[in-house]
């Protein structure tokens, strides 16, 4: 039976062997969460890149360019990091890339896995038929902020741990925890990451609507999977 991992940021990847292995990227508020919006509302592509002048360099090849630091939208670009930003029509049939404080760090640095696949509760259900079917060890790589763990990555490791139970081994320490961690807050996730520190900053930035947008399950059926340059 093939196993369920979590690494609860990117900093501890080197502890991890990825090779072999299929990667689940989660950034829940708000990258990974935005990327599913996006390609679900009719983006073609999506470029996740790590530094805002490499992100910037893509205009010129008529892409639409997404930047935030900090939670904020950097100046110069088109787009910020918010889901809604990625239901307008005007991204429709659009190359979209983009860079984001923690996000798309953990997708870039997961690369050394077999496939690197999005997630987000938005297609919890989706990425887990697709780990059903694939029937391979996998490593939930939590994006964290700024290297250190957070809660609702973990939350989401946990939720996909209870997805996935019964098909895949839940035997290491980390899926354990997240797994029980999910237990208790299934019933109100908003309750639960009340006082964690990235709710406390975006609502600060008074975005409330983005975090009850990304709590949601099961909302699009889209599982990106990282191709070269491309998800
Ligand atoms: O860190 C990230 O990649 C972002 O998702 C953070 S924020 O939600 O846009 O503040």
């Amino acid at each position: 039976m093939p196993s369920i991992d979590v690494c609860f940021s990117p900093e501890l990847l080197p502890l991890y062997d990825l090779k072999g292995k299929i990667a689940v990227a989660v950034d829940v508020l708000r990258a990974t969460s935005s990327m599913v919006t996006a390609l679900a509302h009719g983006v073609t592509h999506i470029a996740p890149v790590s530094e805002l002048h490499e992100c910037l360099a893509y205009k010129e090849k008529n892409y639409l360019v997404a930047a935030e630091r900090d939670g904020v939208k950097a100046e110069g670009f088109d787009l910020g990091n918010s889901p809604f930003h990625y239901r307008e029509d005007s991204v429709k049939g659009r190359f979209l890339a983009i860079t984001t404080t923690n996000g798309t760090q953990a997708i870039n640095r997961s690369r050394t896995a077999d496939a690197v696949l999005v997630g987000a509760f938005l297609n919890l259900g989706a990425v887990a038929d697709y780990l059903r079917k694939a029937n391979k060890d996998v490593v939930v790589v939590c994006a964290g902020w700024k290297g250190l763990f957070n809660l609702e990555d973990t939350l989401f490791a946990g939720a996909l741990a209870e997805r996935l139970e019964g098909d895949f081994s839940l035997n290491h320490d980390a899926t354990l925890a997240a797994h029980s961690m999910y237990q208790v807050a299934k019933g109100d996730l908003m309750g639960y990451l009340s006082k964690s520190s990235h709710v406390q900053r975006l609502e600060r930035l008074h975005i409330l609507p983005d975090i009850e947008f990304c709590l949601q399950h099961d909302v699009y059926n889209v599982v990106p999977v990282l191709e070269g340059e491309f998800l």
